[in-house]
């Protein structure tokens, strides 16, 4: 096979790179020119094809002979044979919403298209959410309600590079999208500034002008009394909030009572920190642009919907969002996390970013799908919710899982395996033998990114083309495969195609006037243009890079101050549990670790998890560099290895979530959820440091 133009596998920046197959099936990356990542790659992009020739992927169905402890292969039609009849019979003893499904960012547009309207045409269960719950839910619940539309970045990426100041909340981007450093790098060698609020002097911090340590859990303080300071010191841009917002003047009686000082008293971010990122900001605002941008240090909360809110009235009241080089944004996460939150898999959600509550948008979806509009369910619970759900009385007896491994990635992690205990049926979909694949009851293996075709929608809306360069292994099937199997033994064999180009252009249809239209968007031009911008309506639309440049997408076509005030963290520190503990990534590991754990030179890399102490802390509590230490909170345990460093804060441990088991911290996390958007606090809960002795 020739050498193929394609994305990388992980992370929503969605670095361009080519593979090259080579005869003895191995296949080479090297990194591609794309305005993301301009050539760059970081360490897992350059070893994502390790993973395609892995003898530990999946290659053969594999079924669960009652309680049986081991899995055994099966051929195909066994498993779905299985599956299906497993479907039938729960929905006969129990419902249709006794079927749950959960989806995943990672999945393509097509897939998770598919994945949607397989749940609410073939299961007609409501119950469907995915894993972008815990991901962005809570900046595009924000973004909603003050721009009516939730598109990450709302202009390409390569503007940050000619802007004056940036401030990220909560993100540390040298290790979780390398690539996007060049383009703060280039902020910075023009002389603007760089301010980067994090509990944590990280390696995004040392690339910074200006560090804010904040306290975990005390942005939405922190925001509050930065735009506190921005009227105070004179910084609001009058004439933009007269002309392009409401709600100013309610939001700015929350904030008058965030002074610097009582900020400085809740958040630990000096009040001389404080003035100079507002100065920065300011600055930039006046000259070359501002930005500003959060990610999941801010949103992982159980207010993470107001803490973005209050960003997003600081970066109005500065007047950034529509003007040049300037705005406000979320950086997402996942590899299609903007597209996964769009074609509905979203348990609220129809395609195009669509209401399932809305009459008007179950008509026109129902009418793309060739139903009746009153066949489709209505909205389900959020992630976190299923799954405490699963098993309990009345709630789902069966669960489908595509693209998540939940046991390592949900919040109280025992209890999310005690809930999948009690079901009478698991399948898990996966490239590879995932916790979660570990404690099901069908395993059906699927096509890797680079042995499909399909789209991509990446942190800046860009809708960007997947790729296949190699044939996958014999015994694996792509989604829309598994999908259209299981349809057809359920009676709807007709509606689910398997060809990812045809299913492109029925989503372009179901999206096409929704908030995230589609419709003018086809793989050939995306191949033409090197990706299309949405929203684009229509085949004669040029696509749109930049929002809100003429106004925003709300009625009245103004930007919405939501007025928002602090609360406290939902389990604060006391006498038993008297440390802060936060949760996050490294470089060399993705995300529960199923992909990238079983990469030799990254697991090599990032062996074990680690907990990062500071020297005060880990005297008082009798711990040494590289001891190994139990993390206790009120729901579970996990263990890691001590690393002393002076870089985070006193009162405060962080341990990354990737490895399973013992060493899972989502054992120790809190699942309190936020009111709005149903994230769970990962990013702050109550622990207490207890020396392993071996
Ligand atoms: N290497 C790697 N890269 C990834 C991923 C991965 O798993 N590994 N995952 C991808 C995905 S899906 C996502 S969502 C992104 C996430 O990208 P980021 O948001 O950059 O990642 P995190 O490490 O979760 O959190 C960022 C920072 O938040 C800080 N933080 C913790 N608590 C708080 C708090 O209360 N307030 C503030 N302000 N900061 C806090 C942490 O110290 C951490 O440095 O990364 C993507 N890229
Ligand atoms: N404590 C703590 N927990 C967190 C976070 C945190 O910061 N702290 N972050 C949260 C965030 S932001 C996220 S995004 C989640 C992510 O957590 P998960 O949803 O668990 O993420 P992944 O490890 O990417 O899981 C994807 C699974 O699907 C498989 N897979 C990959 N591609 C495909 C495909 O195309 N089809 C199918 N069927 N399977 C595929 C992979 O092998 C893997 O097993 O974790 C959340 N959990
Ligand atoms: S930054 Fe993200 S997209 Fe780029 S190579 Fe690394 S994991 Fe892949
Ligand atoms: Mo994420």
């Amino acid at each position: 096979m020739v050498a193929t133009a394609t994305h990388c596998s992980y992370c929503a920046l969605q670095c361009g790179m080519t593979l090259s197959p080579s005869v003895d099936g191995t296949v080479t990356v090297r990194p591609r020119d794309f305005p993301t990542n301009r050539g760059g790659l970081c360490q897992k992009g350059w070893t994502a094809a390790d993973l395609l020739t892995s003898p530990q992927r999946l290659t053969t169905p594999l079924v669960r002979d009652g309680r049986a402890k081991d899995l055994r292969p099966a051929s195909w039609d066994e498993a779905l044979d299985i599956v299906a009849d497993g479907v039938r019979a729960t929905r006969r003893a129990h419902g249709a919403d006794a079927v749950a499904v959960l989806g995943g960012g990672g999945l393509t547009n097509e897939k998770a298209y598919q994945l949607g309207k397989f749940a609410r045409v073939a299961l007609r269960t409501k119950n469907i959410d995915y894993n972008g719950r815990y991901c962005m839910s809570s900046a595009a619940a924000a973004s909603n309600r003050a721009f009516g539309i939730d598109r990450g970045l709302p202009f390409p990426l390569t503007d940050l590079a000619r802007t004056g100041a940036v401030l990220i909340a909560g993100g540390n981007v040298a290790e979780t999208m390398p690539p996007f450093m060049q383009h703060l790098a280039a902020v910075r060698d023009r002389g603007g500034a760089l301010v980067v609020a994090d509990p944590r002097r990280t390696a995004t911090v040392d690339q910074a002008t200006l560090h804010l340590p904040v306290m975990p859990g005390t942005d939405l303080a922190l925001a509050l009394g930065l735009f506190h300071l921005a009227v105070t010191d004179g910084h609001v841009d009058r004439a933009y909030v007269a002309d392009r917002t409401t709600g100013f003047e309610a939001a700015w009686r929350a904030a008058a009572q965030w002074w610097p000082e009582r900020v400085e008293r809740v958040t630990g971010v000096p009040v001389t920190a404080q003035r100079a990122a507002v100065r920065a900001l300011a600055d930039g605002a006046r000259g070359d642009g501002a930005v500003i941008l959060t990610a999941r240090g801010a949103e992982q909360q159980s207010k993470g919907t107001d803490t973005v809110t209050a960003l997003i009235n600081l970066a109005l009241a500065l007047g950034l969002p529509g003007r040049p080089n300037s705005g406000f944004g979320c950086i997402t996460g996942q590899g299609n996390g903007q597209g996964g939150r769009e074609h509905g898999q979203k348990a609220d959600q129809l395609p195009g970013y669509r209401r399932i509550d809305d009459p008007a948008s179950r008509a026109h979806v129902a009418s793309v799908w060739g139903v009746d509009a009153d066949d489709l369910p209505g909205p389900g619970p959020s992630a976190y919710e299923l799954i405490e759900s699963l098993g309990t009385d009345g709630g789902p007896r069966a669960l489908l899982v595509h693209g998540t491994n939940v046991v390592v990635s949900s919040p109280r992690g025992r209890r999310v395996m005690e809930r999948l205990a009690a079901l009478d049926l698991v399948v898990v979909c996966d490239l590879v033998p995932s916790e979660t694949a570990e404690l099901a009851d069908v395993v059906l293996p699927v096509t890797q990114w680079a042995e499909e075709d399909g789209t991509m929608t990446n942190l800046e809306g860009r809708v960007i083309r997947r790729r296949k360069a190699v044939e996958p292994p014999p015994g694996v099937r792509t989604e829309l495969e598994v999908l259209a199997g299981l349809a057809e033994r359920l009676g709807h064999g007709e509606r689910f195609g398997t060809d990812p180009e045809q299913v492109f252009d029925e989503l372009r249809r179901a999206s096409a006037g929704g908030v995230a239209d589609y419709s003018g968007i086809t793989w050939e031009r995306i191949d033409a243009d090197g990706g299309v911008f949405w929203p684009c309506p229509g085949p004669g639309h040029p696509g749109t890079p930049r929002l809100f440049a003429d106004g925003f997408p709300t009625p009245d076509g103004r930007a919405r101050f939501v007025t928002v005030d602090h609360r406290p963290v939902a389990e604060d520190v006391d006498a038993d549990h008297p440390v802060y503990l936060t949760t996050g990534r490294v470089l060399q590991q993705y995300q529960s670790g199923a992909q990238t754990r079983r990469v030799p030179s990254l697991a090599a890399a990032a062996a074990e998890p680690h907990v990062e102490i500071h020297p005060d802390l880990a005297g008082r509590s009798g711990l040494s560099d590289g001891d190994l230490v139990r993390v206790v909170s009120r729901r579970g345990d996990a263990v890691g290895r001590v690393r002393l460093t002076t870089a985070i804060r006193a009162d405060t441990v962080f341990m990354p979530f990737h490895w399973g088991g013992e060493q899972a911290v989502n054992r120790v996390t809190n699942p309190a959820l936020d009111p709005v958007s149903r994230m769970p606090e990962f990013k702050v809960c109550a622990v207490r440091l207890e020396r392993v002795v071996s």
